[in-house]
């Protein structure tokens, strides 16, 4: 009896103890979920204020942000609604909103969900395919001088002055509406550019006759799966007919990109001229994947266009011409190569082997066997008259020039499977507008913004159709942010077909 008494006692003790000690730790759990919250709210408050007084600078002295990148940064974490963006930027002036990064913006995230800048980026200093190019301008002329007042294209009437829309605080209910009016003008004249195409040669052979959907589905399908469809791939020993041709043997047995399941954030450079000045070198190195196309060097105007190359796009011209020295230029060296040509609309690849624009296998045979360890591959033509086909079913009943899409929307088809997110910097022209063709040269030409050869018009369209991005971000700053689409998205659209 007395064993069993003890027993219960015993079991009595150690149950009040159990308790005991559950409610302590939930004492204890409490008080530091509530510690936490209130130094985060802390934070919040803080980042806010120092974000307030930074408009009230930028107020101030509207070029100041684009002066230093850190104030860039500074922009970060505020997001914008699409249609409603002016009276939100009133609200936000009244308002004092957490924006602090991380939780902050994810809370912000959760009730205001909308087009956001693009520099809630983070800085990335841990990059792990860093590969710096080693090559020289071909003319220093960092220098930049915006034209006043520019034809746009070779046969628009439309003159613009875009530094009377120039501005950079998106609090500022004046900069909104003049990004607003700039945007306008933009797209009108790339609208304008896409129906100057009556009457042009058809040198491709390109007899492909879109379908003009009218349903739902096939209305707003998504642009981003419609370039996803076009499956922009480069060639590989395996593909048909090169796992049977001596050729085939020349490309890489790599894939294109090492570690590519580890690639979230990447950047496209354009070579526009209105790069030059716009200070986005360091935000562009932080990405994991830097694109930039052709000869456009980097040395030089590192502080504009970034150090970091990963991906070369070259067309077929600049592997054949001899100026550009493809096989031995070290600008090509060290650095993933897509080399393209289109070839014809339906030829075999057999046939595109003896007929295309220019015999880029030459001097592609060359480059490989002195550096049979490059990355250096050739885009299958197929897949890019895939891509001008996208571009035609997304500009729907206004037919597109017939030629090939430029480098710049070929490399975005080509990279956007592999990030989550993609930069394309000074694709679509912003504020910074110059005239000027290239940020490496002093030819003034409007025509390559716009378009006279490629259906660059329609790509910037369609580009700017798949644009998450505020337009802050895309006609001030000049960056467009597209992300990869859900498959499950560009699934479930099928199914209406
Ligand atoms: O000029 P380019 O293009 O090398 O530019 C690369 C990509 O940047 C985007 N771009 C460029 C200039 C500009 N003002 N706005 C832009 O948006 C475009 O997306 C462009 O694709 C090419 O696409 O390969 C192209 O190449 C040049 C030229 O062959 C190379 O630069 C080598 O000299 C073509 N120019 C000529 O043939 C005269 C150009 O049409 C297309």
């Amino acid at each position: 009896m007395k064993i069993s008494k003890k027993i219960v006692i015993y079991y009595n003790k150690m149950f009040k103890n159990f308790f005991k000690i559950i409610l302590n730790a939930s004492i204890i759990v409490v008080i530091i979920i509530t510690i936490q919250t209130k130094s985060e709210n802390a934070d919040c408050a803080k980042t806010t204020k120092n974000n307030n007084s930074s408009n009230r600078n930028s107020g101030s002295n509207n070029t100041c942000i684009n002066e230093n990148y850190k104030e860039l940064m500074k922009a970060a974490f505020f997001i914008n609604t699409t249609d409603t963006r002016s009276q939100h930027a009133q609200k936000r002036q009244n308002e004092s909103l957490p924006h602090k990064a991380g939780l902050c913006a994810k809370k912000r995230d959760y009730f205001e969900r909308g087009k956001r800048s693009v520099f809630h980026v983070r800085w990335n200093p841990n990059e792990k395919y860093i590969v710096e190019s080693l090559e020289n301008p071909a003319v220093n002329s960092s220098k930049y001088s915006p034209h006043p007042r520019l034809k746009v294209s070779k046969t628009t009437k439309i003159s613009l002055n875009p530094k009377i829309y120039l501005c950079r605080d998106k609090y500022e209910l004046r900069c909104l509406n003049k990004t607003l009016a700039f945007r306008e003008r933009i797209i009108k004249t790339l609208e304008k550019a896409v129906i100057e195409v009556v009457n042009e040669t058809n040198h491709y052979n390109v007899d492909f006759k879109p379908v003009f959907g009218s349903s739902f589905e096939e209305q707003y399908y998504p642009s981003s799966c419609l370039m996803m469809e076009a499956d922009v791939r480069v060639l590989r020993r395996k593909d048909h007919p090169f796992n049977k041709l001596q050729f085939g043997k020349l490309f890489p047995k790599q894939k294109l990109f090492r570690h590519s399941k580890k690639i979230k954030a990447c950047a496209i450079v354009s070579s526009a001229g209105s790069m030059a000045g716009s200070k986005l070198g360091r935000f562009i190195d932080t990405h994991d994947v830097v694109m930039r196309f052709n000869h456009a060097p980097t040395r030089g105007y590192e502080t504009d266009v970034g150090s970091k190359t990963t991906i070369r796009v070259v067309n077929s011209q600049v592997v054949t011409k001899t100026e550009f020295d493809f096989a031995h230029a070290p600008i090509f060296q060290n650095v993933t190569i897509a080399a393209w040509d289109p070839g014809k609309y339906n030829a075999s690849l057999e046939d595109w082997l003896t007929t295309s624009d220019y015999d880029l296998f030459s001097n592609y045979e060359i480059y490989r066997r002195r550096y049979p360890k490059s990355r250096a591959f050739l885009v299958n033509p197929h897949s890019i008259w895939r891509l001008w086909q996208s571009l035609q079913t997304f500009a729907g009943n206004r037919l597109i020039r017939k030629n090939p899409p430029s480098s710049g929307f070929i490399g975005l088809a080509l990279l956007l499977p592999y990030c989550s997110v993609v930069h394309f910097i000074e694709y679509i022209p912003s504020t910074r507008l110059n005239g000027r063709c290239h940020y490496y040269s002093k030819e003034i030409n409007s025509a390559c913004t716009f378009g006279s050869w490629h259906p660059l018009a329609a790509e910037k369209l369609m580009a700017l159709d798949m644009n998450i991005a505020d337009d802050i971000s895309v006609f001030q700053y000049g960056i467009l942010r597209i992300k990869r689409p859900n498959k499950l998205l560009c699934g479930f659209n099928f199914l209406g077909y």
